[in-house]
């Protein structure tokens, strides 16, 4: 038996139970950074995206939002070096933070630009003060990739409440997905003790677009809560 789905059934996962999914009334870009400090006030909640470029991060910001072209789907990796702000409204007029922010693991990069990466991230990462969650998104259609795991063992070393997002289920059989889910779980336990919460996507079938709405839709109510 697979720990990942097994897990699962006792609500840690994708499966995670549905009770209100948020109604999204608008969403627009903001601004894009070359640094947290010019971010915009802290003052309202943000949900960051992050993963290997071409994972699917823009479409995924666009499929949550139902807004095709919020984020640019560009289809040259690596491109995008900026946290890029979106201002997302919801339902009673709540506004809160989505941020893009550039891949990591592009190979054609210079180690200048590499190191100027890592120190933005991890800047941001780790000073933001709104930042509720970070979304790490995986690509489904892999085994576990040793980039994705070491940037995980970072987060958890840096504390950083992060859930897992594995992207571009419409392109496997479900059942390759769940083998690479659990597989990626697995290579998690040898150094975690808990599996972290993920969700299954599909920017193009939308699945997994109720349940993260939910999830931020909840964190939203807890940060308003104090
Ligand atoms: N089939 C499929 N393709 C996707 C999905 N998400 C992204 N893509 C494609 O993957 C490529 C990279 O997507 P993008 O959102 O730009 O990735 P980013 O670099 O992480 O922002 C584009 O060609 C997208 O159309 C998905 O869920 N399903
Ligand atoms: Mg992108």
């Amino acid at each position: 038996m697979d720990q990942a789905f097994r897990k699962d059934k006792k609500g840690v996962g994708s499966s995670f139970i549905i009770l209100h999914v948020m109604e999204i009334k608008d969403a627009r870009y903001l601004i894009s950074n070359p640094n947290y400090k010019q971010c915009p006030p802290p003052e309202r909640p943000e949900y960051a995206f992050i993963g290997r470029s071409n994972v699917g991060k823009s479409s995924l910001l666009n499929m949550i939002t139902g807004k095709k072209n919020l984020a640019k789907i560009s289809s040259t990796p690596g491109k995008t070096q900026l946290i890029n702000h979106f201002e997302v409204l919801s339902e009673g007029n709540f506004k809160w933070y989505m941020v893009d922010l550039p891949g990591y693991g592009y190979a054609k990069i210079s180690q200048s630009s590499r190191r100027r990466w890592e120190q933005m991230i991890e800047e941001y990462i780790r000073k933001r003060e709104n930042l509720v969650c970070l979304f790490v998104l995986i690509d489904s259609r892999h085994e576990p990739q040793k980039i994705d795991l070491e940037f995980i063992d970072q987060l958890g070393k840096w504390q950083i409440p992060f859930v897992l997002v594995f992207t571009k289920s419409d392109k496997n059989k479900p059942a390759a997905t769940q083998r690479n889910v659990n597989a990626f779980i697995r290579s998690l336990l040898v150094t975690w003790e808990e599996p972290p919460p993920f969700f299954v996507t599909s920017s193009v079938t939308s699945e997994g677009r109720d349940a993260i709405l939910d999830y931020i839709g909840e964190l939203n109510r807890s940060y308003t809560r104090g």
